[in-house]
């Protein structure tokens, strides 16, 4: 069998960057080891970018975003009970989408099933092969049959566990990383919203984020201890907790229910260097990881992609190396910038037992300035909604 391009990953980078590269009629097969069942389970990121906004616009599949998103003009940010909006719209006439991550993965899905275009679901044991070559190959194992891919480039798209980071030899990949002391704990359940944006909460007890899906699904969010079990927590127990952390008002508007998903998200920063190996490219979670405190993971993945569909679709329109050879500076530039926003409203808004009084004292002076300071306000608003490179 031969392509042009290998993806590996039908995560949202490997879907989407299949989605760019068909357009260009450049032919590419997506590998992906779990069914399109599982994959759509994964219950993700829930905000978009301007930027992810206008990709899916520009692939053609904004469609049912427009209809079922939910523009969002600004955050609520509170700490301790002391709540602050910011006005992204007022501050820097930008704004944010929410549609979740399941839907854009559906959405990519059903056009490229609608187009015919190869992706192979529960393809086992892929191993990438002569990639640091002129004729790279990916094989895979299906149904006990082991197949071969002839291909000129393999995207990595497999995200922070997936086999494509890991094919690099020891030596060529720097890697720079910081874990967390603490995770997430998220759960998903069907009742309205408890406010009509998202609230990040910064408490005493630990951070906490109301976020949502539709006018009809809610998603919430609290910061528990890396070691924490998610047997541990009835859903009684996380309601409780979230009130906790909450202002009253808010949390007397709760509305609560049976978790249709319980989960814990460990927190880690990490980026890998370079994010290219001769015919081999990571993109997406593959090459790094973000605290989901910034909503960038699944923008990152997809500003990636777009830098890399773009370069690719040159080499093939123009032969030209120019935009493959500047892929992988060009997208650390942008992943270092959300690494440091997303590091930054990590830093803010959780509980670190660790900096004791002085800490929270620090963190108490950053929110008063960041209330105080229109100029501040903007710079989160532009982190927030996507920087423009
Ligand atoms: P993905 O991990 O989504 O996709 C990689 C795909 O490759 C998967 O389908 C996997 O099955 C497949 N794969 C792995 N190994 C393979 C192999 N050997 N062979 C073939 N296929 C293989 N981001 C936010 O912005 N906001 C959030 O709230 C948020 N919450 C998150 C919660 C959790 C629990 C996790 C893990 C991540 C969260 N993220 C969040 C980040 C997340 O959205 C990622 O940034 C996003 O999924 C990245 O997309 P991909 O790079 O496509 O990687
Ligand atoms: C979510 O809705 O899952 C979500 C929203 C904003 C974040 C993280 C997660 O910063």
């Amino acid at each position: 069998m031969r392509t042009q391009v290998a993806i590996v990953g039908a995560g949202p980078a490997g879907l989407m960057l299949g989605r760019i590269l068909e357009r260009a009629g450049i032919d590419a097969i997506i590998l992906e080891r779990r069914s399109a069942d599982y994959v759509l389970g994964r219950v993700r990121a829930g905000v978009l970018e301007q930027g992810s906004i206008e990709l899916m616009d520009a692939v053609g599949i904004g469609q049912r975003m427009h209809r079922e998103g939910l523009v969002h003009h600004g955050v609520e940010l509170s700490l301790d009970g002391d709540p602050h909006r910011l006005d992204f719209q007022h501050l820097i006439g930008r704004h944010v989408m929410v549609y979740g991550q399941t839907e854009i993965t559906h959405d990519l899905m059903d056009a490229r099933a609608a187009s015919g275009a190869r992706t192979v679901y529960e393809a086992e044991d892929v191993g990438l092969l002569d990639f640091d070559g002129e004729h790279p190959r990916v094989e895979y194992r299906k149904d006990g049959v082991t197949h071969r891919i002839e291909c000129d480039f393999i995207a990595g798209c497999d995200g922070y566990h997936g086999i494509s980071r890991a094919s690099v030899p020891l030596g060529a990949l720097e890697t720079f990383e910081r874990v967390y002391p603490f995770g997430w704990l998220g759960v998903l359940v069907d009742q309205p919203p408890v406010a009509h944006e998202l609230i990040y909460a910064h408490h005493e007890r630990g951070f906490a984020l109301c976020s949502m899906r539709s006018p009809t699904r809610s998603r919430y969010y609290a910061q528990v201890p890396a070691a924490e079990r998610v047997e541990a927590w009835s859903d009684d127990r996380f309601w409780d907790e979230l009130r906790a952390r909450l202002n009253p008002q808010t949390a007397a508007a709760l509305k609560t229910g049976a978790s249709i998903e319980k989960s814990i998200a460990l927190l880690r920063s990490f980026v890998a260097e370079p994010l290219r190996f001769g015919r081999l490219f990571l993109a997406g979670d593959a090459a790094h990881i973000v605290p989901p405190t910034g909503a960038k993971g699944l923008n990152l993945a997809l500003s990636d992609v777009r830098v890399l569909g773009a370069a690719l679709v040159e080499f093939y329109g123009e032969r030209s190396v120019a935009g493959i050879d500047a892929y992988s500076a060009t997208a650390l530039k942008r992943i270092w910038k959300a690494e440091r926003f997303s590091w930054w409203m990590t830093s803010l808004l959780h509980v670190f037992p660790e900096t004791g009084a002085f800490g929270r004292r620090i963190q108490r002076a950053e929110f008063d300035y960041l209330v105080g300071s229109r100029v501040a306000q903007q710079s989160l608003a532009e982190n927030y909604t996507g920087l423009l490179d």
